[in-house]
């Protein structure tokens, strides 16, 4: 699982450009209004964050050969899937979900302006985000429209499978589903349309998505055990204190370590014959189950 590409510049400099059109969508929304409502949606949207996902969408075009520029339809489809994300965190912080006080080193929406418009910011992220991926007119946006309301879906269903899931009651099974759901769904989202995006195919990207995906929620839950709020820029132990069903709880730690790592070895294995153009990916692949925040 090692790899030599620098993953930190790619992803800052990915960020700096999801920002950018980010920051347009604010704009666009400031000028619709109304004000309080336009400035926590762009307190949601421009409020850090490692812009992973779009990272992936990008990266994952560029491994198909396909454009991945500032105009291309990568980046229109990774901007819309990062506000479906950040319309994700917006409610899962709310009181009557995670209850989050702090979200990337701020206060949460709810926290800093008020309850219901944070429900608002989610929902009016929701329809932005398709409102921008179809707004360009291109025909495959269809599309990738359909990939992106099916993960959006699917992680709704794992939030409600969460919530329905209070201490251990969950079997491994259960908990794999439920990871596939609340999480995966959205990253392999992510990895398939760029595919698309880039080359019209999703290229065998499913499989890459999946077993990203679960990669990610298992390194998540044991960030959470291990992780800081400092370094996190969130509540640290809430799910072991809630009693939450994850993978680490379930199977121990260590093997959770080892199967987040072989999931990501079999994830560079399918990505092994795109050749260079998948570096960025792999190196990705390999952050997804590294990183420390
Ligand atoms: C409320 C509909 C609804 C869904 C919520 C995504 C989700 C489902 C809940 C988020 C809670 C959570 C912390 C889940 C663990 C995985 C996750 C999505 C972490 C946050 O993603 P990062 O690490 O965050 O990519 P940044 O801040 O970097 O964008």
């Amino acid at each position: 699982m090692t790899g030599s590409f620098a993953i930190e510049p790619y992803l800052r400099a990915v960020a700096a450009r999801v920002e950018g059109q980010l920051r347009r969508v604010a704009e666009e929304r400031r000028r619709a209004g109304p004000p309080r409502l336009a400035e926590a949606l762009g307190y949601a949207l421009l409020s850090g964050g490692k812009r992973l996902r779009p990272a992936l969408v990008l990266s994952s075009a560029e491994a198909v050969g396909g454009d991945a520029g500032d105009g291309s339809l990568a980046m229109r489809f990774a901007v819309a899937l990062e506000m479906i994300h950040a319309y994700s965190l917006v409610h899962d912080d709310l009181p009557c979900m995670d209850d989050d006080d702090l979200r990337r080193g701020r206060p949460t929406v709810h926290r800093a302006f008020d309850e219901a418009t944070a429900v608002l910011v989610g929902d009016g992220l929701q329809s932005a985000a398709f409102s921008w991926l179809l707004g360009g007119g291109e025909p495959r946006a269809a599309a990738l429209a359909a990939l992106l309301a099916a993960g959006a879906t699917r992680m709704v269903e794992g939030q409600a499978i969460d919530m329905a899931a209070p201490g251990a009651a969950l079997a491994e099974p259960e908990v794999l589903d439920l990871m596939a759901r609340k999480t995966g769904a959205l990253l392999a989202a992510a990895v398939v349309g760029g595919a698309v995006a880039g080359c019209g195919e999703p290229r065998g990207m499913e499989r890459v998505g999946e077993k990203l995906g679960l990669a990610f929620q298992i390194a998540d839950d044991l960030l959470d055990l291990t992780g800081d709020a400092a370094t996190l820029g969130k509540g640290a132990g809430k799910d072991a204190a809630a009693g939450k069903a994850t993978l680490p709880a379930l199977v121990g730690a260590g093997e959770a370590r080892r199967r987040a790592d072989a999931l990501c070895d079999e994830a560079l294995a399918l990505l092994a014959p795109l050749g260079a153009a998948a570096e960025p990916l792999r190196a990705l692949s390999r952050f997804v189950v590294t990183r420390r925040h």
